[in-house]
């Protein structure tokens, strides 16, 4: 049985997600965040990365959850979450698998700016091209949405998945908060949280969530 590894407060609350989507069995451990909210050395000794999640398949030691999303979901689940090859979509689902890891390094980047001195940061090329990218990011989502009701298409998968912890738990990172300025994602968002496996997940799992007695 898949072991998934859960950080509190973060994104290997999609794995928990993506299981109880697939409907798949699975053990959870969870580890709490230290005083300095990173993850503890029990958490950080289960792969070199030390990033959450990490899950456990068998002899298998996974990281990064882009790539354990579509593992499962290939290996596991059918891929019932995936979209196929050959389907028209497949080039925009393979983009939005990255959203999550594009979006955040921009993020964190500019926080990494604005730490020091903030006025500073909005001259520099880096601080400009990142903040760019981020706009630029938003309008894609924006249009992306426009023109399909999930990321990977008309249904539901793996890319929705990936995406959705940078619109609900990212705000507090500089992530855009999802409002009427972004019309299409407000909608969209709406559709992912109503979702009894996101909510049950996010029971067991999310933000508000904490380590069962
Ligand atoms: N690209 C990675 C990002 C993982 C990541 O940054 N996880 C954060 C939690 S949201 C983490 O491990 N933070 C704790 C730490 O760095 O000590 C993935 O998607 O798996």
């Amino acid at each position: 049985m898949i072991i998934v590894h859960h950080l509190g407060i973060s994104q290997s609350d999609r794995i928990v997600w993506l299981m109880e989507e697939l409907g798949l069995p699975y053990e959870l451990k969870w580890y709490d965040r230290g005083p300095d909210f990173l993850a503890p050395a029990e958490y950080r000794a289960l792969h070199p990365a030390g990033t959450a999640p990490i899950i456990e398949d068998g002899d298998l030691v996974m990281a990064e959850s882009t790539a354990i999303v579509e593992y499962i979901s290939q290996r596991h689940g059918e891929g019932r979450l995936s979209v196929p090859v050959a389907s028209p979509d497949y080039p925009h689902y393979l983009y939005w698998m990255q959203f999550n890891n594009n979006l955040q390094a921009a993020l964190f980047i500019k926080r990494s700016f604005q730490a020091g001195d903030p006025a500073a940061a909005q001259k520099n090329p880096i601080f400009v091209t990142m903040s760019r990218r981020v706009d630029g990011l938003y309008v894609a989502l924006e249009r992306r949405l426009g023109e399909a009701a999930y990321l990977g298409g008309a249904e539901f998968s793996c890319a929705d998945i990936m995406s959705a912890f940078n619109l609900t738990s990212m705000a507090g990172f500089g992530a855009r908060v999802v409002d009427d300025s972004l019309p299409n994602t407000k909608a969209y968002l709406q559709r992912i949280v109503s979702r009894p496996a996101y909510q049950k997940a996010m029971a067991i799992a999310g933000p508000m969530a904490s380590k069962p007695q």
